[in-house]
């Protein structure tokens, strides 16, 4: 229980919301959610916080290398924090309790931010500078660019905890970072578009999902090689006559 929720009765303590949260449905309990007092609202904004956090950093580190290059080597930036109704169906999914405590320990990608990059080897350098941060703590990493999921799926995955200061003090929060190429992010946009096509039948099903693979192949060859241009052109750049 929050320590606004204690000075106010009125406001449900967790148990309570949890039964609250077992009894409706997510469209009835978001239609009631609209005070500061209510803990599922606190949790949302704590996330919402600590995304803020972790863009503002890779925002930070964007502007110092590009200054340092001559080049933004972050093309994009993008987070969002999962829908309640996510929140419960994964907590769901997995028979873990449907509370906000069980949300804040089970669920480590609530809040992620995505961060697309100009070039492979950008996205290994800022990793690099985001990770030496103090207030940033690595707690588990998949390099899905090393080694590519069986769909073909390609990006570096990093969950890391950060602080974020409330009105209730310092809380720990899980944030998921995803960190890949502009050719692994429109593989993946596309990828993930068409596998909620339900209507296909196994066998065509089945064939696109080779021909998927075969596209994100291809796009890996396509990065390595716009990598090996950029360092045509630096190395040319370096030797080249004032
Ligand atoms: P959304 O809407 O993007 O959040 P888990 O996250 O616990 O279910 P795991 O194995 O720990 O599973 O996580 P994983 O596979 O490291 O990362 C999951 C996220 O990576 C997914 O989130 C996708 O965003 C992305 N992802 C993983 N595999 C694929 C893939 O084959 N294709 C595409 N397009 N994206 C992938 P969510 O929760 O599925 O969805």
């Amino acid at each position: 229980m929050t320590g606004s929720s204690q000075q106010n009765p009125a406001v449900p303590a967790e148990n309570e919301l949890t039964q609250a949260l077992e009894s409706m449905s997510v469209d009835q309990y978001l239609d009631q959610l609209h005070t500061d007092f209510d803990p599922v609202y606190i949790m949302l904004m704590d996330y919402q916080c600590a995304v803020t956090r972790v863009e503002t950093k890779f925002d930070i580190l964007n502007k110092q290398l590009s200054i340092r290059d001559e080049h933004n080597p972050i093309e994009s930036i993008h987070s969002r924090v999962k829908s309640l109704d996510s929140i419960i169906r994964k907590l769901e999914k997995n028979h873990w309790p449907i509370s906000i405590e069980s949300a804040r320990e089970n669920l480590k990608d609530v809040a992620g931010v995505r961060v697309v990059c100009s070039f492979v080897d950008d996205i290994y350098e800022i990793e690099k500078y985001f990770l030496a941060q103090e207030d940033i703590t690595l707690v588990n990493r998949k390099d899905y660019i090393q080694n590519p999921k069986p769909s073909g799926y390609r990006s570096l995955h990093l969950i890391v905890q950060t602080p974020i200061y409330t009105e209730h003090g310092k809380k720990e929060m899980y944030v998921e970072v995803q960190m890949r190429t502009i050719a692994m992010d429109f593989w993946a946009s596309l990828e993930h578009k068409l596998r909620y096509k339900k209507s296909l039948n196994p066998r065509t099903a089945e064939e696109l999902a080779a021909e998927l693979k075969a596209c994100a192949e291809e796009s890996a060859r396509l990065d390595e090689r716009m990598l090996q241009v950029r360092k045509r052109i630096l190395e040319d750049a370096a030797g080249a006559p004032s």
